[in-house]
């Protein structure tokens, strides 16, 4: 067994050991490949990096970038010195702020899980997934954009019994909702990702496993319960061999993301500690400070994935293939004749291409192309919508616009964050609670029932004066002076 000593004497660049959950390994080879850049990594060299690895990579992912014999180990524990956090005041505070969290019954909106999960995430977490590209014009537009199409209820229905139960890509769902992919759970709760598939399996709704999950791909897989349906989100990796090894129901490729979008709350958390106060900026550290965590990660993308691989990807599964962040008619028709079995309307969540229109909006034209190339619905192509779905009436205003179903990420994230799977099964039971009101209040009984008269969606392109305010642009604007008097 290797003394923690004899690790610390590994520790530069060309001879470089690290210790990962009790085990060591030789990462000299593996540092200029690191996606994340060499210099992070040797921040932890000749040390335990356990704790900065856990929250960011999947549990294998060291094994599985390393030839066997760079594993050279276990650590004799004894000789690791116990590494004594000092809590800041923030941190303490957040502490306290998590324990004081209102319970989990007087949680009454999907809002109130982001409203917690503001207060109680470590700054840096909140900072990653809260963050959007640019201006973040679009990621409150996708909000807005709900808020511009208006119901038009039917009266005097008999809505004694309302079912709200649907069927997704051939699976039953209980919501016509299901967890859409946000990436790196565990900086946000210890379980990470499992929270959500613990809860789906609980109450029959379908998680997209994200691509860039804090829990591994088994790990899911064994906490889901034996015929629990899954998808899979797929960035395409440059090693498009890796592509071949995952198997599930659905492959929802990631299309709107070549590179990742600038997401500025995410990329100053570099200039701060992660409790939030600022941190005295090292020169020598190299550590990348333009990057946030998200960009940090990103090399593996593959920018040159075109229409052209879509048959390969046809060839290495049966799985249906839907193609994630997909924003016109065009592409919409391409993906159609391409074999694809369905699009989601997706921006990203606003953190790709800001100033992109939200995914309700360009429902209304897609629906409209489709509707020229074949039957509608076409049982054999799902239109998904995502991007700002918080409430019940959200999902009923883009089903009655013609999407199969809804994703929602941020929302189920946030509701694990705060609560862990308990919060998620709670936000099930709102989604489900406000489309049960809201559907007997249109005068719908079941998804079929929805219509696209029940929605007048006439203000839905309108941005004049809907458009979400440029707040940095407006804070640093210097407003022009008029004449001034003499003396004055
Ligand atoms: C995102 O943050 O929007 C993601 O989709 C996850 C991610 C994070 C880092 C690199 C690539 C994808």
């Amino acid at each position: 067994m290797l003394s923690a000593q004899t690790v610390a004497e590994h520790a530069s660049q060309d001879n470089c050991w690290i210790i990962i959950h009790g085990q060591v390994y030789d990462i000299t080879s593996f540092i200029p490949e690191h996606p994340g850049g060499s210099k992070i990594i040797l921040k932890y060299a000749g040390k335990d990096a356990t704790e900065a690895y856990e929250p960011i990579h999947p549990p294998n992912t060291i094994k599985d970038n390393l030839t066997p014999d760079k594993h050279l180990g276990p650590v004799d524990p004894s000789t690791v010195t116990k590494v004594v956090k000092v809590l800041s005041e923030a941190e303490k505070q957040r502490q306290v702020l998590l324990e004081n969290r209102p319970p989990l019954d007087e949680i009454l909106n999907l809002h109130d899980f982001e409203a917690v999960a503001k207060v109680v995430l470590p700054p840096t977490a909140w900072a990653y997934y809260s963050s959007a590209s640019d201006d973040e014009i679009t990621i409150r537009e996708n909000r807005a954009a709900f808020q511009r199409v208006w119901f038009r209820p039917r009266i005097l229905v008999n809505v004694s019994t309302i079912d709200y139960s649907s069927t997704i890509l051939g699976q039953r769902s209980s919501l016509p909702v299901y967890i859409s992919a946000t990436a790196l759970g565990k900086l946000g709760h210890p379980d990470g990702e499992l929270n959500l598939t613990r809860a789906a399996g609980k109450h029959g709704v379908i998680q997209m496993i994200p691509t860039l999950a804090s829990c591994s791909f088994d790990e899911i897989v064994d906490a889901a319960q034996p015929n629990q349906p899954l998808f899979l989100q797929l960035y395409v990796n440059r090693d498009r061999e890796i592509t071949k090894t995952i198997r599930v129901k659905a492959l929802f490729i990631t299309v709107d993301a070549p590179q990742l979008g600038r997401r500025e709350k995410d990329m100053r958390m570099k200039f701060v500690g992660s409790d939030g106060t600022a941190k005295v900026q090292d020169g020598m550290s190299g550590v990348k400070k333009d990057e946030g965590v998200a960009r940090a990660i990103s090399s593996f993308i593959d920018p040159s994935l075109c229409w052209d691989d879509i048959p390969w990807f046809q060839t290495i599964t049966n799985m249906a293939i839907i193609l994630k962040g997909v924003s016109t008619p065009e592409d919409a028709i391409l993906a159609l004749e391409s074999g694809c079995q369905g699009i989601v309307l997706s921006n990203h969540g606003g953190r790709q291409l800001d100033t992109s229109r939200s995914g309700l909006e360009n429902l209304i034209d897609i629906v409209a192309a489709l509707k020229t190339r074949g039957p509608w619905p076409n049982p054999k192509f799902s239109v998904f919508v995502d991007g700002g779905v918080r409430r019940g009436s959200d999902v009923l205003k883009a089903l009655a616009l013609g999407a199969t179903a809804v994703g929602v990420g941020r929302g189920f994230l946030y509701a694990f964050c705060s609560y862990g799977e308990a919060g998620v099964e709670k936000a099930f039971k709102i989604l489900g609670d406000e489309l049960e009101m809201n559907m007997r209040l249109l005068g719908a009984r079941n998804l079929k029932e929805i219509k696209p008269e029940m929605v007048d969606a006439s203000g839905l392109r309108s941005h004049a004066g809907l458009t979400p305010t440029d707040n940095l642009y407006q804070s640093t604007y210097q407003p022009l002076r008029l004449a001034e008097f003499k003396g004055s």
